[in-house]
């Protein structure tokens, strides 16, 4: 039994589409967080160390937070749902490759970009920038249907996410609305979407 600590509208909200895809056991702990407009707080439920979510405890003892590392976890604990290439498969380098670049590019550089810091030589050095990101994620949109191949994997979980949270954040182009469009139809997205408020 999988306990996902959640916030509703926020990177947690990814998570419960992941469980749901998954054919996951599992429950979800409806927290507080600090909200940009200055409203929440961290919540003393929250077992996350910095109050932060999504964060998610197995039933074992496992705790894993970051929600590239939770995509991992939780598509390799349900292989019979198929949101990853087994290890041994052609794609698994491509498909974690991308768990990787949400995690560590795409991330740090939509927050350069949105507060107006991306221009800085070193960033630019280690990360890139929004044009180089864009490029990436369009190749890779034009080569397939998903973001590492033809298959839906849980790469695309970060990457939706991120659109249905601020579509500005991904490349404005045609294909990408398609591939959001089409991400969005899964069933398990609108079961989701039901659980994302705490109940009445
Ligand atoms: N890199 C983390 C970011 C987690 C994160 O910043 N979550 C936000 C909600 S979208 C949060 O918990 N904010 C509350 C806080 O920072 O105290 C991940 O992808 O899981």
């Amino acid at each position: 039994m999988l306990t996902l600590y959640h916030s509703p509208q926020s990177r947690s909200s990814r998570i419960i589409w992941l469980l749901e895809e998954a054919g996951a056991d599992y429950k979800i702990e409806y927290v507080t967080i600090p909200r940009q407009d200055g409203s929440g707080a961290p919540d003393p439920k929250n077992p996350h160390p910095e109050k932060k979510v999504p964060f998610l405890v197995n039933s074992n003892g496992d705790a894993v937070f970051e929600s590239a590392a939770i995509c991992l976890y939780v598509a390799d604990l349900y292989p019979q749902a198929g949101l990853a290439p087994r290890p041994d498969e052609k794609g698994r380098g491509e498909y974690v490759s991308w768990l990787f670049y949400y995690a560590g590019v795409i991330e740090p550089v939509v927050h350069f970009v949105f507060f107006d810091l991306g221009d800085h030589e070193g960033l630019r050095r280690t990360f890139r920038g929004r044009a180089e990101m864009d490029a990436r994620i369009l190749g890779a949109l034009e080569a397939h249907d998903y973001i590492a191949g033809d298959k839906f994997t849980a790469a695309d979980f970060l990457i939706t996410g991120l659109g249905q949270f601020a579509r500005q954040m991904l490349p404005a182009d045609p294909i990408v609305d398609a591939y959001l469009k089409r991400c969005s139809e899964r069933p398990a997205l609108a079961r989701a979407l039901k659980k994302d408020a705490r109940p009445a």
